[in-house]
């Protein structure tokens, strides 16, 4: 059975969203953040040299990466499903989200976590930031402009890979700047199998809730 080592509020939230539509059985590894550092603790370094989730077992293959997650999974059991054909330019388009989200739309939001706790000596940083935040949810926000999913209008592994980003911008307090990402966050908490991870999950400071 997949089994999947998984960190309490963390991004591999979305691959058990994925296992969920997938219909897989698998085996959830849960791992507690440290309680004042919020980083992994020990017992996920036992996992992986990097310490960091989601990490994938499949049999003897061990995967790190959420998004090299999402294809292989996608590849191996999505039946056809979840992503568009090979060789269209729909395939082309989800290749650029699948890369984007832990690519590009994270950094922005990696600096801002790190610089909000780093206090006055952030200082210099901060228009920057504000300014690549701008920049890249104003794009992501035009493009979900009359549309509920990013590819082919249909679910596919880009919605899950850019899930988590875009719910860390609404759980930060900044969907109202980016109404067509409030949107598509609000859709996908009412999905029966985003649910069903959730629930499976535990912990999840980007859930509905904080929506
Ligand atoms: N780009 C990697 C990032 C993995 C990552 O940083 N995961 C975080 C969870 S959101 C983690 O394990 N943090 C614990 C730590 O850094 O100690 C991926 O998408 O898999």
């Amino acid at each position: 059975m997949l089994k999947i080592h998984h960190l309490n509020d963390s991004r591999s939230q979305r691959i058990l969203w994925l296992l969920e539509e997938l219909e897989m059985p698998y085996e959830i590894i849960h791992y507690e953040r440290h309680p004042e550092t919020r980083l992994g603790q020990e017992d996920l370094h036992a996992v992986h040299p990097l310490g960091k989730s989601p990490i994938l077992e499949d049999g003897d293959l061990k995967l790190h990466e959420s998004g090299a997650i999402v294809d292989y999974l996608i590849r191996s059991y999505g039946k056809g499903r979840l992503q568009p054909k090979e060789g269209t330019e729909e395939f082309a388009r989800y290749t650029e989200w699948m890369h984007y989200a832990e690519g590009s739309a994270m950094l922005p939001l990696l600096l801002n976590l790190y610089t909000t706790r780093m206090g006055a000596t952030s200082d210099a940083l901060q228009a920057r930031i504000a300014g690549e935040m701008k920049n890249h949810f104003s794009f992501v926000d035009q493009q979900l402009a009359g549309q509920a999913f990013f590819v082919g209008g249909t679910l596919t592994g880009a919605d899950i890979m850019m899930s988590f980003p875009l719910e860390a911008i609404v759980g930060n307090g900044l969907g109202d700047a980016f109404p067509n990402i409030k949107a598509f966050v609000a859709q996908i908490h009412k999905s029966p199998t985003y649910l069903a991870a959730l629930e499976k999950g535990g912990a999840y400071v980007y859930g509905p809730k904080s929506a």
